[in-house]
């Protein structure tokens, strides 16, 4: 029998993984769940996490040296930052355009909003402080950031990936500007190298459906708990605030997206679509661009005919600093609160988020939840209470996984964008899809 293809495998992983949670929390298994099926999800995701750093640094590295010289380099980067900006702020403005027209925040019954004021007071002020630190920082420390003082630390888990994405630019313009006879050995192990680490990275994703199963079944136990039937007035307001968000982030994949593949990427969009579809379905599983990586450009690489060249650059990149789903989800949620505490946002403070929200999306690291805790920035600056975070953090997970999708999926556009029109496009052999 023909063996399944990755992505059904993946989705049969993960729908598995859901009916067992449901199954789970209604006949008393969740501790079980958590403590014998939820751990092979951790392991699966510390694999992937494990390679996207290596990936990241050999391929870019590879890439950039690849590239016949730096005129080519800067021009690529330089537009890919440009399109990279330009689709976060359209996704805010489309959220902001959705959260004022379906008001969300304003289904709640006038003593639920009292209820909140006193229930959520006290909430979340860890995340004030995490805004508290990032606030104190002043305006260039982002730039700051961006240049690493040991690169060692910045693979380490609370390490930078914009760090290595520098150190690796650096290392692949040094290895340009010295002798061709000397860079030679150097670029001829980093190939080595690369092929070495891609082989892993085969190795990880063949373990993909038994992690997902794992990491869908110990969300939904830990969503549902053995109570699931509790607040029902909330979860039907956090259900509305849900499909408000979910209605933005779809208009990105099938009407923005599709846009920029068929008019500037000249591809179909659903060739695009299947070509990236393993890697929408581990972001969906593990809410972590920077986990997803390493699919997100073997896909780019084998299913979409993207370049190398292009791949390590722009993907590594655009899983840094380009969030549109976390961006869009920023800006519904900023209002969506306000609205909840009975606030009405002027149009001055709406553009503010606008600028706050891009921001923050570009700051929050690749890994699930960090939308959420760059969230605090947005309200802060458009003087939203903070502590009404905790009102969303009931289905963050759900939607982290939804706006990590999105966020995945505008990364191989702009990348789909930057090979068509650098030419830096090559046959796909079917031989080799994901
Ligand atoms: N989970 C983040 C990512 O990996 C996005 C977010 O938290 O908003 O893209």
């Amino acid at each position: 029998m023909k063996k399944l293809a990755l992505h059904w495998q993946i989705l049969i992983g993960m729908t598995l993984g859901i009916l067992w949670g449901m199954f789970a929390s209604g006949f008393g298994l969740v501790n079980f769940t958590l403590d014998w099926v939820k751990p092979f999800g951790t392991i699966f995701i510390n694999l992937l996490k494990l390679i996207a750093v290596p990936l990241v640094l050999v391929s870019l590295v590879t890439g950039v040296s690849s590239l016949s010289d730096i005129s080519r380099l800067s021009r690529i980067g330089s537009r890919t930052i440009g399109i990279y900006l330009t689709t976060t702020v359209l996704a805010v403005i489309l959220g902001l355009l959705l959260v004022n027209v379906f008001e969300p925040g304003k289904a709640f019954s006038a003593e639920k909003r009292e209820e909140f004021k006193e229930q959520f007071a006290g909430a979340t002020t860890e995340k004030s402080s995490d805004a508290e630190s990032v606030k104190k920082q002043g305006p260039l420390q982002p730039l700051v950031d961006i240049v690493p003082s040991n690169i060692f630390h910045s693979m380490t888990d609370n390490g930078s990936m914009l760090q290595v994405i520098f150190f690796a630019l650096l290392f692949g313009i040094a290895l340009i500007m010295i002798p061709p006879d000397k860079a030679q050995p150097v670029n001829d192990f980093f190939e080595g190298l690369n092929m070495a680490i891609l082989k892993v990275v085969d190795i990880i994703m063949k373990t993909a459906p038994y992690g997902v199963f794992a990491l869908l079944a110990g969300l939904v136990v830990e969503f549902a708990g053995d109570d699931p039937g509790s607040a029902v007035e909330l979860l039907l307001v956090l259900g509305y605030y849900c499909i408000v968000v979910t209605i933005g982030l779809a208009l990105m994949i099938f009407i923005v997206y599709p846009l920029l593949v068929v008019f500037v990427g000249k591809t179909n969009y659903k060739t695009f679509l299947k070509g990236i579809f393993p890697a929408q379905m581990l972001a969906f599983s593990t809410s972590s661009s920077a986990a997803t990586l390493p699919v997100t450009m073997e896909c780019a690489e084998k299913n979409l005919g993207i370049n190398r060249e292009v791949s390590s650059f722009v993907l590594p990149l655009g899983a840094t600093i380009n969030m549109d789903g976390t961006s869009l989800y920023q800006s519904v949620a900023a209002v969506f609160i306000a609205q909840a505490y009975g606030m009405d946002l002027d149009l001055m403070t709406q553009l503010g988020i606008v600028m706050t929200a891009t921001l923050a999306s570009i700051g929050a690291a690749a890994v699930p939840g960090a939308g959420t805790v760059m969230l605090v920035i947005v309200l802060q600056q458009a003087g939203i209470p903070v502590e009404g975070i905790a009102l969303i953090l009931a289905p963050d997970r759900i939607l982290d996984m939804l706006r990590t999708t999105v966020n995945v999926t505008g990364d191989a556009t702009v990348a789909m964008m930057i090979a068509r029109t650098e030419g830096q496009l090559h046959p796909v052999k079917e031989t080799e899809e994901v």
